[in-house]
């Protein structure tokens, strides 16, 4: 995983580059392809679901965190038993990432991790998709994660169900890493 941080020049400008992150050359942001409103839906999680460790108190904020996903369950076969073949798209602040495919699988298990820069709002938006050898992949579900204020070091899960995947629930693992310095 590339380390963007390292290319943000140290200058007091520093909070402002942290606007400008699609000023730098990277494939994702030149995308323009965000979900629909619709295609959209809140993160259902709620304080319960959330576990944290990690963290201490006087660990600084994390303006970079890592998004693992983990996987996935209550996904259903659209096109026939043992053709969903599913894999994740991942979108903070116009960066992309993908996780592999999990081939045949309606409980996929990626353990694949992310790292994104991140403010204080920023979200996450994921793509459930279905990968086709003969058309184009399938979208499956969508579904949006705000991300937390993490302290550097702190790691925290999320559930999440897509809106239009037939129940299907994500699995996240959100980790805070040092901030670019
Ligand atoms: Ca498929």
């Amino acid at each position: 995983m590339r380390d963007r941080s390292s290319q943000v020049p140290v200058l007091a400008a520093a909070r402002v580059a942290a606007t400008l992150l699609c000023a730098a050359p990277l494939a994702g942001c030149s995308s323009s392809a965000a979900p629909t409103d619709e295609a959209i839906a809140s993160y259902v999680g709620s304080p319960g679901e959330t576990s944290s460790h990690g963290a201490s108190a006087g660990a600084p904020r994390a303006t970079r965190i890592s998004v693992t996903v983990e996987g996935a369950t209550g996904l259903q076969d659209h096109d026939g038993p043992g053709v969903t073949d599913p894999y994740v798209m991942l979108e903070v602040e116009g960066n992309r990432a993908r996780t592999s495919v999990v081939e045949g699988s309606l409980t996929p298990v990626w353990g694949d991790s992310f790292a994104f820069d991140v403010r204080a709002d920023s979200i996450l938006q994921l793509r459930l998709m279905d990968e086709d050898s003969l058309s184009s992949d399938e979208l499956i579900g969508t579904v949006v994660v705000p991300l937390p204020l993490l302290h550097v070091g702190e790691s925290v899960q999320r559930e999440a169900a897509f809106k239009n995947g037939d129940e299907g629930r994500v699995t996240l693992t959100l980790t805070g890493l040092g901030a670019p310095r």
